[in-house]
């Protein structure tokens, strides 16, 4: 996250780690993605994270990813499910969505404390200039590397017109991504922050309302971050969650 500061435990508990290592290695699992509590056995993130004949695991709770915290929880991946039409051009990533089924035992995978809790469906859109937030340990303005720390950022929702401007993205950008962030710049998703979560608030409840997906470079005047429009996918979400 460019721009942004170390998150507070607890306050973004759908924040997830996607960690892969070479099949069968005993390396140590190393951070690529981020990713999004929906369900105590679902977490989404983006297509573009899964990298076949990897195994996986998520990483719930924690702030911190240099050090094992009493508040972690470390889950398996059972099953990886990309949208069917996903699809990386030179233009644009579309489809930039996938699931991620955790094991467990009959229903229940991540336990629900005050670190860890699914982040909302969304139900519709919310209007343009909407504060909502991002997070993630991806690239930082001081660092390439990501963050170990877990950071969070404030950025606006910007509308289709202004996103598919020529100064912006121009033609790349469709109905099913949206930008975020500041046009002048400074604030925004980086590196390693993809798949994670772009939450807005109504109330006292969190809807995820977009995934971390794509942009030119990071923090740059006109080039917001890309994000997957997840209300696009709210019924492909429930077709293969069930309900
Ligand atoms: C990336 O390379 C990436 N500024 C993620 C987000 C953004 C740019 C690049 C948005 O994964």
């Amino acid at each position: 996250i460019y721009g942004g500061l170390k998150s507070i435990p607890g306050s973004q508990p759908w924040q997830a780690s996607v960690q892969i290592r070479p099949k069968g290695s005993t390396a140590d699992f190393r951070h690529i993605c981020g990713g999004t509590v929906i369900k105590s056995c679902w977490v989404l993130t983006a297509a573009h994270c899964i990298e076949p004949g990897q195994d996986i695991r998520v990483v719930l709770g924690g702030v911190d990813l240099g050090k094992t915290e009493s508040i972690d929880q470390l889950l398996e991946v059972e099953k990886t499910i990309v949208h069917e039409d996903y699809k990386e051009t030179s233009e644009a990533v579309h489809n930039d969505i996938a699931l991620l089924k955790l094991k467990g035992a009959n229903g229940d995978c991540a336990e629900e404390t005050q670190f860890v809790k699914a982040a909302c469906l969304p139900n519709g859109p919310f209007p343009d200039g909407t504060e909502c937030t991002i997070s993630g340990w991806g690239a930082t303005e001081a660092s390439d590397y990501g963050s170990s720390q877990l950071l969070d950022a404030k950025v606006l929702l910007i509308s289709q017109d202004k996103c598919s401007d020529k100064k912006v993205y121009g033609k790349a950008i469709d109905g099913t991504m949206f930008c975020a962030g500041h046009l002048k710049g400074g604030v925004d998703s980086c590196q390693g922050d993809s798949g994670g979560p772009l939450t807005c608030t109504e109330g006292d409840t969190h809807y995820l309302y977009g995934i971390v997906s794509w942009g030119d470079s990071c923090g740059k005047e006109n080039k917001p971050g890309v994000y997957t429009r997840v209300t696009n996918y709210v019924n492909w979400i429930k077709s293969k969650t069930g309900q």
